[in-house]
């Protein structure tokens, strides 16, 4: 982030989102042309689960393709004239970390149980927004591995995307938040009984996106609401932003389909980065140009 921030000045800036449990400091990037006027914004996170290695990865070749191509292509050259890119590389660094140190499957924050009979560590941080909150496919046990919090928002890597994003929520014409794996395109609502107002707009979007990807390498992604697809679950960042007005909201579920799971090997970085982005060019050119 330093590096990109110092060697592309004119449209990168670094700021602070906040601090994790083990008081790491979570950094962002502000990626567009710098202008007065006021502009659109997406919203793309990356490593809110810790073990899903290929989600940090994806978001440094979001900002590699952008940065490097800016001046050429047109279409990225448009974005950067009306929107900014706010990108959080890696959201759940107390987790990452622990996934390079002591256990390559660790998916929660780090901070230790809220209650003094549980003595297992971590909150699952896809559980613990405000958006039905406890009610489906989440645990309150707290050696769970989704585990959703003493209450909502107890996470302060949790709090430190609530209060940006909260603050530009008028500006952000798109939520994006990416994971591994399972190849998916997910959109609100993970609860069955919520149904998004643009519910169909929403999913033809996402098919598009998918076949975008599709026509890349031939990776297949099913594309709905995950109470369709797979399994229902609340307290997803996902649902909180379409909750509180943004039009957008997708979650993306990187390769593989099980084979590798996690563990994804190394020669499928490049692919898998390369089809991603065909989704999410698809996605952004859409609420750019709506
Ligand atoms: N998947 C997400 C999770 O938080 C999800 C999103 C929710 C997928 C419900 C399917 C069903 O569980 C991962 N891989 O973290
Ligand atoms: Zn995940």
């Amino acid at each position: 982030m330093n590096l990109v921030t110092e060697q592309y000045k004119d449209v990168v800036t670094q700021d602070v989102l906040g601090m994790t449990y083990e008081n790491q400091t979570i950094n962002y990037l502000k990626i567009g042309e710098k202008s007065d006027k006021p502009k659109k914004v997406i919203w793309m996170d990356c490593g809110i689960h810790a073990r899903e290695w290929i989600s940090p990865a994806f978001c440094q070749w979001f900002v590699k393709e952008l940065l490097e191509n800016y001046k050429t292509d047109e279409k990225i050259s448009r974005f950067f004239q009306n929107m900014d890119f706010y990108v959080v590389p890696l959201l759940n660094m107390d987790g990452y970390n622990y996934t390079w140190m002591e256990n390559r499957l660790w998916r929660k924050s780090r901070s230790p149980s809220p209650v003094s009979n549980c003595s297992c560590f971590g909150t699952d941080l896809n559980r613990n927004f405000d958006a039905s909150w406890n009610s489906i496919g989440a645990s309150q046990n707290c050696c769970s591995e989704i585990f959703c919090g003493s209450k909502a928002e107890s996470e302060s890597e949790v709090k430190a995307v609530v209060d940006l994003v909260g603050r530009i929520k008028n500006d952000i014409l798109c939520f994006l938040t990416i994971h591994s794996y399972g190849q998916l395109i997910l959109m609100p609502y993970g609860h069955p009984n919520k149904t998004a107002p643009n519910h169909d707009e929403h999913l033809k979007l996402g098919q598009n996106a998918a076949n975008a990807i599709k026509q890349k390498h031939g990776t297949s992604y099913r594309v709905g609401p995950p109470s369709q697809i797979l399994y229902p679950n609340s307290g997803s960042s996902r649902d909180w932003a379409r909750d509180i007005g943004i039009e957008f909201s997708f979650t993306f579920e990187l390769r593989d389909n099980g084979t590798f799971g996690f563990k994804l090997p190394e020669d499928q970085i490049q692919p898998t980065c390369e089809e991603a982005m065909a989704g999410v060019t698809t996605i952004v050119e859409y609420v750019h140009n709506k």
